[in-house]
């Protein structure tokens, strides 16, 4: 791989998008590359991912307007179904993803960060939608996720002004959970990566099932859709231990991680 390193540190898995001579800018080979890390984790050994960007001024500075610039309608086409396959496949990855935005977050890479589960960022990161300035509209999932996450009146004023916002309007409307100093921003995501990892696995993966699949469609199915996702734990390692630990009130064992038992 050229430009996507991938670290496994304990049940944690770094994903780092590393192109910082172009700030980490999505071109067909990142996009790639990025699926096929992802095909690549091991599901048994892993509980959570972190995905950052290389460097400390760019987590990703948006798809390559170099490469995009000379697409005709066909290849730019393809060029967004790559794109959105990759960003589908992190958001309904069955680990939980957490973005570390280190820096510009900006067309592309403000998407990338929204098809991920959980985004603390940097105080120096920088979001925005930049595309209507480029003749186009936000084509990884931009104009949905945007106003999924942050509600349609503040995605529309972002994208039609396509002005950048700072950390700390991206974390008071709600874009970001949490703004650290750059130097403390990877030990914070290994941090919340760790603490997802120690909780039961299977009963993780279905939370993130349940909240995805429950926002699509309406209360009455939401409410069907977890009633399944909360059945499918039972009989497994996960709540035997999980509710067992709890019922012995052994302290240690609560804090016990549960093995991985595939179902
Ligand atoms: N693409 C390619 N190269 C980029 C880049 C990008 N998005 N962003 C930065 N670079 C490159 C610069 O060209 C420069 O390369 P060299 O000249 O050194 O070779 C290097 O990174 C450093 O950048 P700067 O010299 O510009 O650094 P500054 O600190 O001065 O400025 C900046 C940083 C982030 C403010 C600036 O680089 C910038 O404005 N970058 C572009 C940001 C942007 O507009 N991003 C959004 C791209 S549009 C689609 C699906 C998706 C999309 C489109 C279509 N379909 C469905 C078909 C997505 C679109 C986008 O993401």
């Amino acid at each position: 791989m050229e430009f996507i390193t991938y670290e496994q540190d304990g049940f944690v898995g770094v994903i780092t998008i590393n192109r910082p001579k172009a700030l980490n800018a999505l071109n067909s080979q990142v996009l790639e590359e990025l699926d096929a890390t992802l095909d690549a984790v091991d599901l048994n050994t892993t509980r959570a991912l972190i995905l950052t960007g290389a460097g400390d001024k760019s987590f990703v500075a948006g798809a390559d307007i170099g490469e995009m610039s000379t697409l005709t309608k066909a290849e730019g086409e393809a060029f967004g179904k790559k794109g959105n396959d990759v960003f589908r496949k992190l958001e309904t990855f069955p680990l939980p993803v957490i973005a570390a935005v280190n820096g510009f977050a900006l067309g592309g890479g403000c998407e990338i960060s929204m098809s991920c589960d959980i985004r603390i960022c940097s105080d120096n990161a920088i979001f925005g939608q930049p595309e209507v300035g480029l003749g186009i509209t936000p084509g990884f999932g931009g104009t949905q996720r945007l106003a999924r996450l942050v509600g349609a009146g503040m995605a529309k004023q972002m994208i039609y002004t396509a002005r950048n916002i700072k950390a700390d309007e991206a974390y008071r409307i709600g874009l970001v959970n949490a703004v650290y100093p750059q130097e403390e921003l990877m030990d914070a995501a290994k941090k919340m990566a760790a603490g997802i990892a120690m909780q039961a696995p299977i009963a993780v993966r279905n939370c993130k099932k349940a909240i995805n699949d429950g926002l699509d469609v309406d209360m009455d199915q939401a409410i069907v859709i977890e009633e399944k996702l909360f059945g499918d734990c039972f009989e497994t390692e996960d709540q035997r231990a999980g509710m067992g630990n709890f019922l012995e009130k052994d302290k240690e064992k609560k804090l016990k991680v549960v093995p991985f038992q595939n179902k």
